[in-house]
């Protein structure tokens, strides 16, 4: 297998939509509006990430383009929960991909801790010889589900996925800790906000 062929389109997807997500954020700023996006950060799944599902999940190489969802990465992150459904809601607006999956892991988080959510997309891409349809996946979190997540998988890296049980247990409370604060910072978005609102007329 060329990886680097293979990859080609798929680093050519990610760097596009890079643009598209953070287009929508400076959209927002344009306009003076609030934007319930913080950043978006975008990346091609490493090779050996690629392999190594392949192989835990028992994906023939002939399949890894429709099985593994997430070769072409990209991450949302949102102030509020609220903005978390506002962005989804703007991406299903969108016509330059379809929305082929949703899985919203916030209320129901994984066994882990993990919220999140996910939207899985067909996306165009336009290579020399054509449209080539590929597969990407748009994770949309807040600033507190992205600390706790980035935590988390490091921990899985030092541990190669196999965590101490004491370990699992303190970040399962840390996550709900990190839920919590959603929720109490949720509460006070309307004050947050006037104050953003004060700060950005006191600049112009
Ligand atoms: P700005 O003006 O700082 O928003 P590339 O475009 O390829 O160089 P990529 O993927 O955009 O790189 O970069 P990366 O390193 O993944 O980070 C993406 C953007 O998210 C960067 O901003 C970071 O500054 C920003 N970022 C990352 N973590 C945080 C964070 O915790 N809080 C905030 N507010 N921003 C963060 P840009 O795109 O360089 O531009
Ligand atoms: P990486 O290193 O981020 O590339 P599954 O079969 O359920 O395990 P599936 O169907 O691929 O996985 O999709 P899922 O779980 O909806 O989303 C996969 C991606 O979500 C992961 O990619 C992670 O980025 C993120 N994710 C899912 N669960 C967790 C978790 O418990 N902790 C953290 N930190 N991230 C999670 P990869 O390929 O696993 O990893």
């Amino acid at each position: 297998m060329n990886w680097e062929i293979f990859l080609a389109p798929y680093t050519q997807a990610v760097d596009e939509l890079k643009i598209k997500l953070k287009g929508m954020r400076k959209q927002f700023d344009y306009e003076s509006r609030h934007s319930p996006i913080e950043f978006v950060t975008g990346r091609v799944k490493p090779i050996s990430s690629i392999l190594d599902k392949a192989k835990r999940r028992e994906i023939a190489m002939s399949n890894v383009e429709e099985e593994v969802q997430d070769i072409a990465g990209l991450r949302v992150v949102c102030p509020f929960v609220e903005d978390i459904y506002d962005v989804v809601d703007m991406l299903r607006l969108r016509k330059d991909f379809t929305i082929v999956e949703e899985k919203d892991y916030i209320e129901k988080n994984k066994e882990s801790g993990y919220r999140s959510f996910h939207v899985i997309i067909h996306y165009p891409v336009e290579t020399i010889y054509g449209e080539k349809r590929l597969l990407a996946e748009i994770q949309i979190r807040t600033l507190a589900m992205n600390f706790w997540a980035i935590n988390e998988h490091t921990l899985n890296y030092k541990y190669s996925g196999q965590i101490p049980k004491d370990i699992k247990q303190r970040l399962k409370s840390a996550s709900e800790a990190a839920f919590r604060l959603d929720e109490e910072m949720s509460k006070i978005r309307q004050e947050i906000r006037d104050a953003q609102e004060i700060f950005r007329r006191k600049k112009d």
